[in-house]
């Protein structure tokens, strides 16, 4: 597993200044982990509930923000990384916009609408091929945030696209599940014979 580390060590010591959002890094160690790419059949895992938000879990959420926006993407489900468990770290804000981590613990979809949309969709485990998805435009989603508290939220647009996306891998679900059998096999084809050949 690679391991690229960030944390306060070789800094002089003293007061340092520290901005809030990067304060965590200073915290706990954070790691850039590998994303998973399919053929991976850990991404056909159903991912387990988190029982307690601990200091792991912490840990866990720190890393897949370094490993999200290192890749860069706007979503990541820890099995992703390796990690079966229900947890999606996301941002959606625009390149010229703040930063705006949002973190789903344990995240269920409780009501879908009747309406749909199609968004184009990409996937870090997929890399660098995108395709329209029609999912349910609106949705509302039951979670817990990193104090285990409960929250219910509506969503719709990119939102309600990417948490659907990112549920979907909690389930063992890609977005190409969603395609044609054929377009599916397709890439599904290509990703094997990479994978052969770097394991050659
Ligand atoms: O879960 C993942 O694999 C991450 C995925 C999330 C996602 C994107 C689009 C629609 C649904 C879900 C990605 O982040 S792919 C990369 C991407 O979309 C992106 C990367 C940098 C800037 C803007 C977008
Ligand atoms: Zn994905």
């Amino acid at each position: 597993m690679r391991r690229r580390e960030s944390s306060a060590d070789g800094l002089p010591g003293g007061h340092v200044e520290i901005d809030p959002p990067l304060a965590t890094a200073y915290i706990a160690r954070m790691a850039i982990r590998d994303i998973l790419v399919i053929p991976d059949k850990q991404l056909r895992l159903v991912s387990r509930k988190v029982e307690r938000v601990d200091d792991g879990i912490r840990q866990l959420v720190a890393d897949m923000f370094e490993t999200m926006y290192d890749a860069p993407g706007i979503g990541l489900a820890a099995i992703q990384i390796g990690e079966p468990v229900r947890v999606v770290t996301m941002d959606l804000a625009k390149k010229d916009e703040e930063k705006d981590p949002r973190v789903f613990i344990n995240p269920e979809i409780v009501w879908s609408s009747e309406e749909k949309s199609v968004h184009e969709e990409g996937c870090l485990s997929i890399p660098e091929y995108y395709e329209e998805v029609e999912r349910p435009a609106q949705v509302k989603v039951r979670y817990l945030d990193l104090e285990g508290k409960e929250h219910e939220e509506e969503a719709d647009g990119l939102f309600a696209t990417c948490i659907q996306h990112e549920i979907d891998h909690l389930n063992g679900v890609l977005f190409i599940d969603h395609l044609s059998k054929l377009k599916r096999d397709r890439v599904v084809k290509k990703f094997t014979k990479i994978a052969r050949h770097a394991a050659e």
